[in-house]
Protein backbone atom coordinates (compact mmCIF):
# COMPACT_ATOMS: atom_id res chain seq x y z
CA UNK A 1 0.00 0.00 0.00
CA UNK A 2 0.89 3.32 -0.72
CA UNK A 3 0.41 6.14 1.39
CA UNK A 4 0.48 9.16 -0.47
CA UNK A 5 -0.67 11.78 2.63
CA UNK A 6 1.22 12.39 5.50
CA UNK A 7 -1.86 13.19 7.45
CA UNK A 8 -3.02 9.83 7.00
CA UNK A 9 0.50 8.46 8.20
CA UNK A 10 0.10 10.90 12.07
CA UNK A 11 -3.61 9.64 12.09
CA UNK A 12 -2.70 5.96 12.25
CA UNK A 13 -0.12 6.76 14.33
CA UNK A 14 -1.72 8.60 17.06
CA UNK A 15 -4.51 5.72 16.88
CA UNK A 16 -3.52 2.66 19.65
CA UNK A 17 -3.81 0.01 17.79
CA UNK A 18 -5.96 -2.24 19.21
CA UNK A 19 -8.50 0.23 19.26
CA UNK A 20 -9.65 -0.21 15.75
CA UNK A 21 -10.59 -3.59 15.71
CA UNK A 22 -12.43 -4.01 19.40
CA UNK A 23 -16.14 -3.19 18.60
CA UNK A 24 -16.28 -5.33 15.15
CA UNK A 25 -14.33 -8.25 16.03
CA UNK A 26 -16.85 -9.29 18.67
CA UNK A 27 -19.53 -12.26 18.02
CA UNK A 28 -21.23 -11.78 21.14
CA UNK A 29 -24.87 -11.01 22.60
CA UNK A 30 -24.66 -7.87 24.31
CA UNK A 31 -26.76 -7.55 27.45
CA UNK A 32 -25.89 -3.87 27.03
CA UNK A 33 -23.55 -1.37 25.02
CA UNK A 34 -22.47 1.61 26.86
CA UNK A 35 -21.03 0.06 28.43
CA UNK A 36 -20.29 -3.08 26.47
CA UNK A 37 -20.75 -6.60 28.66
CA UNK A 38 -21.53 -9.53 26.18
CA UNK A 39 -21.23 -13.22 26.31
CA UNK A 40 -21.50 -15.66 23.15
CA UNK A 41 -23.94 -17.92 22.64
CA UNK A 42 -22.66 -21.30 24.00
CA UNK A 43 -22.74 -23.21 21.16
CA UNK A 44 -20.25 -21.18 19.90
CA UNK A 45 -18.16 -21.37 23.20
CA UNK A 46 -18.09 -24.70 23.93
CA UNK A 47 -16.64 -25.68 20.40
CA UNK A 48 -13.22 -25.15 21.47
CA UNK A 49 -10.68 -25.22 24.45
CA UNK A 50 -9.17 -22.01 23.76
CA UNK A 51 -11.92 -19.34 23.37
CA UNK A 52 -11.03 -17.09 20.21
CA UNK A 53 -11.10 -13.51 21.07
CA UNK A 54 -14.10 -13.10 19.03
CA UNK A 55 -15.62 -15.57 21.29
CA UNK A 56 -14.54 -14.21 24.80
CA UNK A 57 -17.35 -12.12 26.86
CA UNK A 58 -16.90 -8.83 27.89
CA UNK A 59 -17.72 -7.27 31.14
CA UNK A 60 -17.14 -3.80 31.49
CA UNK A 61 -18.48 -1.08 34.37
CA UNK A 62 -17.54 1.83 31.97
CA UNK A 63 -16.83 2.87 28.57
CA UNK A 64 -13.51 1.91 27.36
CA UNK A 65 -11.27 4.40 27.87
CA UNK A 66 -8.67 5.21 25.22
CA UNK A 67 -5.44 4.85 26.26
CA UNK A 68 -2.36 6.41 24.10
CA UNK A 69 0.66 3.15 24.46
CA UNK A 70 3.49 5.78 23.99
CA UNK A 71 2.12 7.88 27.11
CA UNK A 72 0.89 4.85 29.17
CA UNK A 73 2.77 4.69 32.50
CA UNK A 74 2.50 1.63 34.92
CA UNK A 75 2.54 3.50 38.66
CA UNK A 76 3.88 0.84 41.59
CA UNK A 77 3.59 2.31 44.90
CA UNK A 78 2.63 1.97 48.72
CA UNK A 79 4.72 -0.73 50.62
CA UNK A 80 7.79 -0.42 48.66
CA UNK A 81 11.01 0.41 48.84
CA UNK A 82 11.37 1.79 45.48
CA UNK A 83 7.99 3.35 44.06
CA UNK A 84 8.14 2.56 39.90
CA UNK A 85 6.90 4.43 36.84
CA UNK A 86 7.15 1.55 33.66
CA UNK A 87 6.36 2.70 30.28
CA UNK A 88 5.52 -0.36 27.67
CA UNK A 89 8.53 -0.65 26.36
CA UNK A 90 10.49 -1.21 30.64
CA UNK A 91 7.75 -3.58 31.41
CA UNK A 92 9.10 -5.56 28.20
CA UNK A 93 12.03 -6.09 29.08
CA UNK A 94 10.90 -7.84 31.98
CA UNK A 95 10.96 -11.97 31.58
CA UNK A 96 7.91 -12.81 29.36
CA UNK A 97 5.32 -15.57 30.47
CA UNK A 98 2.61 -17.45 28.10
CA UNK A 99 -0.45 -19.25 30.78
CA UNK A 100 -3.36 -20.49 29.71
CA UNK A 101 -6.32 -19.53 32.16
CA UNK A 102 -9.58 -19.49 32.30
CA UNK A 103 -11.76 -16.06 33.16
CA UNK A 104 -15.08 -15.66 34.32
CA UNK A 105 -17.17 -13.49 35.78
CA UNK A 106 -18.60 -13.93 39.49
CA UNK A 107 -22.19 -13.20 38.27
CA UNK A 108 -21.83 -15.88 35.19
CA UNK A 109 -25.55 -18.11 35.21
CA UNK A 110 -26.93 -15.19 37.48
CA UNK A 111 -30.43 -15.10 35.44
CA UNK A 112 -31.15 -18.11 37.47
CA UNK A 113 -31.29 -16.63 40.72
CA UNK A 114 -34.55 -14.75 39.54
CA UNK A 115 -36.32 -18.22 39.73
CA UNK A 116 -35.88 -17.51 43.67
CA UNK A 117 -36.31 -13.55 43.42
CA UNK A 118 -35.20 -10.59 40.90
CA UNK A 119 -31.52 -10.14 40.69
CA UNK A 120 -30.17 -6.30 39.84
CA UNK A 121 -27.16 -6.33 37.42
CA UNK A 122 -26.05 -7.67 33.58
CA UNK A 123 -28.35 -11.25 33.11
CA UNK A 124 -25.65 -13.38 32.77
CA UNK A 125 -26.53 -16.68 31.18
CA UNK A 126 -23.82 -19.39 31.00
CA UNK A 127 -21.30 -17.42 28.73
CA UNK A 128 -19.72 -15.00 30.81
CA UNK A 129 -16.76 -17.08 30.79
CA UNK A 130 -13.82 -18.03 28.48
CA UNK A 131 -10.33 -19.38 28.15
CA UNK A 132 -7.57 -18.10 26.28
CA UNK A 133 -3.94 -17.95 27.04
CA UNK A 134 -2.45 -14.54 28.40
CA UNK A 135 1.07 -12.81 27.72
CA UNK A 136 3.01 -10.87 29.98
CA UNK A 137 5.18 -10.56 32.69
CA UNK A 138 4.71 -11.88 36.29
CA UNK A 139 3.27 -9.72 39.13
CA UNK A 140 6.09 -11.21 41.37
CA UNK A 141 9.00 -10.11 39.25
CA UNK A 142 7.67 -6.56 39.21
CA UNK A 143 7.14 -6.69 42.81
CA UNK A 144 10.40 -7.97 43.18
CA UNK A 145 11.99 -4.86 41.65
CA UNK A 146 9.81 -2.39 43.57
CA UNK A 147 11.09 -4.66 46.87
CA UNK A 148 8.46 -5.23 49.11
CA UNK A 149 8.01 -4.13 52.64
CA UNK A 150 7.38 -6.33 55.77
CA UNK A 151 4.19 -4.89 56.45
CA UNK A 152 2.81 -5.78 53.15
CA UNK A 153 -0.09 -8.21 52.94
CA UNK A 154 -2.06 -6.96 50.00
CA UNK A 155 -1.81 -6.25 46.26
CA UNK A 156 -4.27 -3.83 45.07
CA UNK A 157 -4.80 -2.61 41.10
CA UNK A 158 -6.44 0.88 39.82
CA UNK A 159 -8.10 0.87 36.50
CA UNK A 160 -8.08 3.81 33.93
CA UNK A 161 -11.50 3.28 33.26
CA UNK A 162 -13.92 6.21 34.67
CA UNK A 163 -17.20 4.23 36.33
CA UNK A 164 -19.93 6.90 37.75
CA UNK A 165 -21.04 5.80 41.16
CA UNK A 166 -23.54 8.40 42.45
CA UNK A 167 -22.10 11.28 42.31
CA UNK A 168 -18.62 10.52 42.08
CA UNK A 169 -16.62 9.05 39.42
CA UNK A 170 -14.44 5.85 40.49
CA UNK A 171 -11.81 3.48 39.11
CA UNK A 172 -12.43 0.01 39.03
CA UNK A 173 -9.98 -2.06 41.54
CA UNK A 174 -9.24 -4.95 43.03
CA UNK A 175 -6.90 -6.27 45.33
CA UNK A 176 -5.58 -10.13 46.31
CA UNK A 177 -3.43 -11.53 49.13
CA UNK A 178 0.29 -10.81 48.85
CA UNK A 179 1.23 -14.58 48.85
CA UNK A 180 -0.57 -14.84 46.07
CA UNK A 181 0.63 -12.01 44.24
CA UNK A 182 4.95 -13.39 44.96
CA UNK A 183 3.73 -16.59 43.69
CA UNK A 184 5.94 -17.14 40.61
CA UNK A 185 7.92 -20.13 38.88
CA UNK A 186 5.95 -23.03 37.84
CA UNK A 187 2.70 -21.37 39.20
CA UNK A 188 2.33 -17.82 38.57
CA UNK A 189 0.01 -16.24 41.18
CA UNK A 190 -1.38 -13.13 38.99
CA UNK A 191 0.23 -11.66 35.43
CA UNK A 192 0.57 -8.57 33.60
CA UNK A 193 -0.80 -9.19 30.26
CA UNK A 194 -0.27 -6.89 26.78
CA UNK A 195 -1.18 -9.64 24.72
CA UNK A 196 -4.47 -12.77 24.74
CA UNK A 197 -4.42 -15.53 22.01
CA UNK A 198 -1.18 -14.59 20.49
CA UNK A 199 -2.29 -10.77 19.76
CA UNK A 200 -2.01 -7.55 21.16
CA UNK A 201 -4.45 -7.10 23.69
CA UNK A 202 -8.25 -6.10 22.66
CA UNK A 203 -9.24 -2.42 24.03
CA UNK A 204 -12.62 -4.76 25.45
CA UNK A 205 -10.22 -6.81 27.20
CA UNK A 206 -8.18 -3.85 28.62
CA UNK A 207 -5.00 -2.59 26.53
CA UNK A 208 -2.56 -1.63 26.66
CA UNK A 209 -2.11 -4.01 29.76
CA UNK A 210 -4.40 -5.83 32.54
CA UNK A 211 -4.32 -7.92 35.26
CA UNK A 212 -4.94 -12.18 35.18
CA UNK A 213 -5.32 -13.87 38.22
CA UNK A 214 -5.42 -17.45 37.33
CA UNK A 215 -8.43 -19.21 39.44
CA UNK A 216 -9.96 -16.05 40.83
CA UNK A 217 -13.49 -14.34 39.86
CA UNK A 218 -13.19 -12.03 37.11
CA UNK A 219 -13.43 -9.13 38.46
CA UNK A 220 -9.75 -9.75 40.61
CA UNK A 221 -8.61 -9.27 37.15
CA UNK A 222 -8.58 -5.27 36.33
CA UNK A 223 -8.27 -4.13 33.20
CA UNK A 224 -6.51 -1.01 31.80
CA UNK A 225 -4.01 -1.21 34.75
CA UNK A 226 -3.26 2.01 35.75
CA UNK A 227 -1.45 1.60 39.37
CA UNK A 228 -0.49 -1.27 41.49
CA UNK A 229 -0.24 -0.63 45.54
CA UNK A 230 1.08 -2.54 47.88
CA UNK A 231 -0.88 -2.70 51.41
CA UNK A 232 -1.52 -3.71 54.88
CA UNK A 233 -4.95 -4.35 53.99
CA UNK A 234 -7.45 -5.34 51.03
CA UNK A 235 -8.15 -2.35 48.89
CA UNK A 236 -10.74 0.14 50.21
CA UNK A 237 -11.86 0.26 45.97
CA UNK A 238 -15.74 -0.16 45.56
CA UNK A 239 -15.84 -3.36 43.89
CA UNK A 240 -13.55 -5.02 46.94
CA UNK A 241 -14.98 -3.08 50.08
CA UNK A 242 -18.26 -3.54 48.77
CA UNK A 243 -18.66 -5.15 46.05
CA UNK A 244 -18.70 -8.86 44.82
CA UNK A 245 -19.56 -10.01 48.13
CA UNK A 246 -22.38 -12.66 49.38
CA UNK A 247 -25.06 -11.14 51.08
CA UNK A 248 -28.88 -11.61 51.32
CA UNK A 249 -29.69 -7.92 52.06
CA UNK A 250 -27.19 -4.56 50.87
CA UNK A 251 -27.14 -2.75 54.24
CA UNK A 252 -24.31 -1.60 55.89
CA UNK A 253 -23.73 -4.27 58.34
CA UNK A 254 -24.45 -6.74 55.58
CA UNK A 255 -21.45 -6.04 53.91
CA UNK A 256 -18.65 -5.24 56.38
CA UNK A 257 -19.58 -8.32 57.90
CA UNK A 258 -19.10 -10.24 54.63
CA UNK A 259 -15.10 -10.97 53.12
CA UNK A 260 -14.77 -10.22 49.03
CA UNK A 261 -15.22 -13.26 46.96
CA UNK A 262 -11.69 -14.61 45.48
CA UNK A 263 -11.54 -17.69 43.90
CA UNK A 264 -14.07 -19.35 41.73
CA UNK A 265 -16.62 -21.93 42.18
CA UNK A 266 -16.37 -25.44 40.11
CA UNK A 267 -19.35 -24.68 37.56
CA UNK A 268 -20.25 -26.40 34.28
CA UNK A 269 -23.02 -26.13 31.60
CA UNK A 270 -24.22 -27.47 28.65
CA UNK A 271 -23.49 -26.00 25.50
CA UNK A 272 -24.88 -27.98 22.44
CA UNK A 273 -28.42 -27.54 22.91
CA UNK A 274 -30.79 -24.22 23.02
CA UNK A 275 -33.02 -23.57 25.93
CA UNK A 276 -36.31 -24.73 24.75
CA UNK A 277 -35.17 -27.24 22.04
CA UNK A 278 -37.11 -29.57 20.86
CA UNK A 279 -35.60 -32.89 20.95
CA UNK A 280 -36.68 -36.36 19.25
CA UNK A 281 -37.03 -39.15 21.81
CA UNK A 282 -33.98 -41.11 21.86
CA UNK A 283 -30.27 -40.73 21.88
CA UNK A 284 -28.75 -37.47 21.77
CA UNK A 285 -24.95 -35.96 22.20
CA UNK A 286 -24.92 -33.20 24.42
CA UNK A 287 -21.40 -31.00 25.13
CA UNK A 288 -20.53 -28.19 27.80
CA UNK A 289 -17.72 -26.83 29.73
CA UNK A 290 -16.98 -27.76 33.33
CA UNK A 291 -14.32 -25.39 34.96
CA UNK A 292 -12.88 -26.73 38.64
CA UNK A 293 -12.64 -24.37 42.00
CA UNK A 294 -10.16 -22.06 41.26
CA UNK A 295 -7.36 -24.05 44.21
CA UNK A 296 -3.89 -25.10 42.93
CA UNK A 297 -4.33 -28.74 41.34
CA UNK A 298 -8.25 -29.30 41.89
CA UNK A 299 -9.15 -30.98 38.54
CA UNK A 300 -12.44 -32.10 37.66
CA UNK A 301 -13.43 -35.49 38.57
CA UNK A 302 -16.95 -36.31 37.10
CA UNK A 303 -19.26 -34.84 34.93
CA UNK A 304 -22.67 -36.37 34.97
CA UNK A 305 -25.75 -35.78 33.15
CA UNK A 306 -29.41 -36.91 33.89
CA UNK A 307 -31.97 -36.30 31.76
CA UNK A 308 -35.08 -37.95 34.67
CA UNK A 309 -34.90 -34.68 36.91
CA UNK A 310 -31.65 -36.53 38.89
CA UNK A 311 -32.84 -39.61 39.26
CA UNK A 312 -29.82 -41.15 37.09
CA UNK A 313 -26.56 -40.12 35.62
CA UNK A 314 -24.76 -40.83 33.09
CA UNK A 315 -20.92 -39.89 33.39
CA UNK A 316 -19.20 -37.60 30.82
CA UNK A 317 -16.15 -38.02 28.76
CA UNK A 318 -13.75 -35.25 29.60
CA UNK A 319 -12.20 -33.51 26.36
CA UNK A 320 -9.43 -30.80 25.86
CA UNK A 321 -6.21 -30.61 27.83
CA UNK A 322 -6.08 -30.69 31.53
CA UNK A 323 -4.59 -27.35 32.95
CA UNK A 324 -4.73 -25.58 36.60
CA UNK A 325 -7.11 -23.23 36.93
CA UNK A 326 -8.41 -24.23 33.14
CA UNK A 327 -11.80 -25.56 32.22
CA UNK A 328 -12.36 -28.94 30.06
CA UNK A 329 -14.68 -29.49 27.83
CA UNK A 330 -17.20 -32.70 28.00
CA UNK A 331 -19.64 -34.59 25.63
CA UNK A 332 -22.12 -37.52 26.57
CA UNK A 333 -25.02 -39.51 24.75
CA UNK A 334 -27.59 -39.79 26.67
CA UNK A 335 -31.51 -40.87 26.08
CA UNK A 336 -34.46 -38.61 26.15
CA UNK A 337 -37.78 -39.90 26.45
CA UNK A 338 -41.37 -38.14 26.56
CA UNK A 339 -41.14 -37.69 30.07
CA UNK A 340 -37.39 -34.99 29.60
CA UNK A 341 -38.25 -32.10 31.02
CA UNK A 342 -34.92 -30.66 31.68
CA UNK A 343 -31.39 -31.82 30.34
CA UNK A 344 -29.33 -31.58 33.91
CA UNK A 345 -25.35 -31.40 34.32
CA UNK A 346 -23.16 -31.50 37.65
CA UNK A 347 -19.67 -31.95 38.48
CA UNK A 348 -17.15 -32.87 41.25
CA UNK A 349 -13.35 -31.62 41.42
CA UNK A 350 -10.46 -33.71 43.50
CA UNK A 351 -10.57 -30.59 45.72
CA UNK A 352 -13.73 -31.65 47.36
CA UNK A 353 -15.93 -28.73 45.38
CA UNK A 354 -18.99 -29.81 43.86
CA UNK A 355 -22.10 -28.60 42.19
CA UNK A 356 -24.86 -28.43 44.83
CA UNK A 357 -28.72 -29.15 43.71
CA UNK A 358 -29.19 -25.46 44.84
CA UNK A 359 -27.60 -22.47 45.48
CA UNK A 360 -28.96 -20.03 48.40
CA UNK A 361 -30.16 -16.75 46.69
CA UNK A 362 -27.79 -13.80 47.24
CA UNK A 363 -28.79 -9.82 46.37
CA UNK A 364 -25.95 -9.48 43.99
CA UNK A 365 -26.23 -12.83 42.02
CA UNK A 366 -22.88 -14.17 42.60
CA UNK A 367 -21.35 -17.82 41.95
CA UNK A 368 -24.48 -19.29 40.78
CA UNK A 369 -23.55 -22.84 40.51
CA UNK A 370 -26.09 -25.19 41.43
CA UNK A 371 -26.56 -28.18 38.66
CA UNK A 372 -27.51 -26.66 35.45
CA UNK A 373 -30.74 -26.86 34.39
CA UNK A 374 -31.98 -26.44 30.35
CA UNK A 375 -35.76 -26.98 29.76
CA UNK A 376 -36.01 -28.92 26.44
CA UNK A 377 -39.24 -30.58 25.09
CA UNK A 378 -39.22 -33.99 23.62
CA UNK A 379 -41.65 -35.69 20.85
N1 LIG B 1 -10.77 -1.68 34.79
C1 LIG B 1 -11.71 -2.64 34.82
N2 LIG B 1 -11.30 -3.92 35.00
C2 LIG B 1 -12.21 -4.91 35.02
C3 LIG B 1 -13.60 -4.64 34.90
C4 LIG B 1 -13.99 -3.29 34.71
O1 LIG B 1 -15.18 -2.96 34.56
N3 LIG B 1 -13.02 -2.32 34.68
N4 LIG B 1 -14.50 -5.67 34.99
C5 LIG B 1 -14.05 -6.84 35.73
C6 LIG B 1 -14.94 -7.97 35.69
S1 LIG B 1 -16.28 -7.90 36.72
C7 LIG B 1 -14.67 -9.08 34.95
S2 LIG B 1 -15.65 -10.44 35.03
C8 LIG B 1 -13.52 -9.11 34.02
C9 LIG B 1 -13.98 -9.39 32.61
O2 LIG B 1 -12.90 -9.44 31.74
P1 LIG B 1 -13.16 -9.44 30.18
O3 LIG B 1 -14.04 -8.28 29.86
O4 LIG B 1 -11.82 -9.37 29.56
O5 LIG B 1 -13.85 -10.75 29.86
O6 LIG B 1 -12.79 -7.90 34.01
C10 LIG B 1 -12.66 -7.28 35.27
N5 LIG B 1 -11.76 -6.16 35.18
MO1 LIG C 1 -17.33 -9.96 36.72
Amino acid sequence: MILTSGVVLTGLAQRPAAAQTSAADKDLIFRTTEPRNGEPELAKLVQGWITPNKHFFVRSHAPNPEIDPAEFRLHVDGFVRRPLTLRLDELAQFKQHTITATLTCAGNRRIEFNQEAPVGGVQWEAGAIGNATWTGVALADVLQQAGIQEAARHVCFEGLDQIQKGESTIPFGASIPIDKALLSGREIGALLVTKMNGVTLPVDHGFPLRMVVPGYIGARSVKWLGKITVSDRPSKNHYVATAYKIVKQTEALDWAEAGPIYRFLINAAIGSVDEGATLTAGPVELSGYVLPTGIAGAKVERVMVSTDAGQSWTAAELTGETQDYCWRLWKAKVQVTSQTEQLIVRAQDSSGGFMPARVPWNAKGYLQNSWFRLPVQVQ
